[in-house]
């Protein structure tokens, strides 16, 4: 039995989701932040990616976030998914982010910028040259180095082997150094230290357990407790990404990312690409009330959008997205139309964390656009491009 589709108006009577973006809890979809200051505070502009992918800019985000800075948001296409803006290039030739205006002064290397930031406004519990510091940044830069040597190049059976061995030597490292301290984070408290750290260990999180069937956050006890800590954060609940997000997006950054043949890794990549998606180790926080009322507003916001970038007719993926949404709002199975299959799948691929939605909406969403599809098929959508995301250039999502 299943029911009929609800009509747009229908559905929006089920949410009435909102944030404040401006003063309330960190969200990628903020254009200025105050923390309760007014807008003539501001000092800093923050030039970051429109997808919220670039981890070093992450990096800068999470740092004004805990500081609560007032400082306003400009968001730059990478090149990989797209036109770099040209008024950015006048900017900084590069065109690499991150990128701070700090008081009229352009800056660039996340580095040179969390010191700049720290001349201004002080340090996050810790500077950045600070004894107790500087090894730790160093760890962490060893870490990233044992991790890139094992995902980003093709490699044997038993080269592999031997980079997961020289990886695994590096995170006991990091293990130790979180045991030396009473809190969970890398010093006493939460401090700049985690911040650093924060990007690639996400992503090492991600990619290593779709990729190479390992679990960062699962076989270190350490690490364990440190992404609990962290996701006690509401500054980091709103930077943070999905598994899903990240082993998509990190291929055309790195440079490529080689699967092994363990068949864990078989067994994780199913449950990424096609879930079910509750219980990954991606998020371990309770899932918020709000998580299904969140994915249908950010839907309906987009949804001319969503449904134009589709493949599919626009009218038989307007009522297959209705029949998802449906289904998420009601909890009843709703049969969408024959041949949508694809679209839908097509859409679950590219929910983007956390620029569209934070980590449970997105697992409500992909749920019900999978359960959705399955009701009228089994046709995936064809695998996700690894040399680029053009797919996701934001020129195609600017509101119209
Ligand atoms: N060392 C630089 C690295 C920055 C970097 O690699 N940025 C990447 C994004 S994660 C970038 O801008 N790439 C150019 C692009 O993708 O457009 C820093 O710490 O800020």
């Amino acid at each position: 039995m299943t029911i009929a589709p609800l009509s747009w108006t229908e559905l929006e009577a089920f949410t009435n989701w909102q944030i404040d973006r401006v003063n309330g809890a960190t969200n990628a979809q903020a254009r200025l932040r105050l923390f309760g200051h007014s807008e003539s505070d501001v000092r800093v502009t923050l030039y970051r990616d429109h997808h919220a992918w670039c981890p070093y800019c992450q990096k800068i985000w999470l740092w004004l976030e805990e500081k609560q800075i007032p400082y306003r948001i400009e968001k730059v296409t990478m090149f990989c998914y797209g036109q770099k803006e040209d008024w950015y290039k006048r900017k900084v030739r590069s065109g690499m982010l991150p990128a701070i205006d700090l008081d009229g002064r352009i800056i660039t290397e996340s580095d040179d910028i969390l010191i700049a930031l720290e001349t201004v406004y002080g340090s996050l519990k810790a500077g950045m040259n600070d004894p107790e510091v500087l090894p730790l940044r160093w760890l962490e830069r060893l870490l990233f180095r044992a991790w890139c040597g094992w995902l980003c190049q093709r490699s044997s059976d038993r080269e592999d082997r031997r980079n997961r061995e020289q990886f695994i030597g590096v995170v006991a490292k990091v293990e130790d150094a979180l045991d030396r301290t009473p809190s969970p984070y890398f010093l006493d408290d939460f401090s700049i230290v985690d911040v650093i750290f924060t990007p690639y260990v996400e992503r090492m999180n991600a990619s290593l357990y779709y990729y190479k069937g390992y679990s960062l956050r699962e076989e270190n006890p350490h690490f364990k407790a440190w992404f609990a800590a962290m996701e006690s954060r509401s500054t980091y609940r709103g930077t943070q990404s999905d598994f899903h997000t990240h082993v998509h997006d990190l291929p055309p950054q790195m440079g490529g990312c080689w699967a092994n043949s363990d068949p864990q890794t078989a067994i994780n990549q199913m449950k990424v690409d096609r879930g079910a998606w509750d219980g990954l180790p991606d998020v371990a926080y309770p899932e918020p009330e709000t998580a299904r009322a969140e994915a249908l507003q950010r839907v309906i916001t987009h949804r001319n959008n969503i449904i134009r970038v589709n493949p599919a007719d626009d009218e038989l993926f307007d009522r297959a997205l209705r029949c998802a949404l449906t289904a998420m709002m009601t909890g009843e199975a709703c049969e969408p139309p024959a041949g949508s299959d694809v679209a839908l799948r097509y859409l679950r691929d590219r929910v983007n964390v956390p620029r569209d939605m934070s980590i449970y909406a997105a697992r409500r969403l992909r749920t019900a656009l999978e359960q959705t599809a399955a009701l009228v098929g089994d046709r995936q959508s064809p695998p996700l491009p690894v040399q680029h995301r053009r797919d996701q250039d934001p020129v195609n999502f600017a509101k119209r």
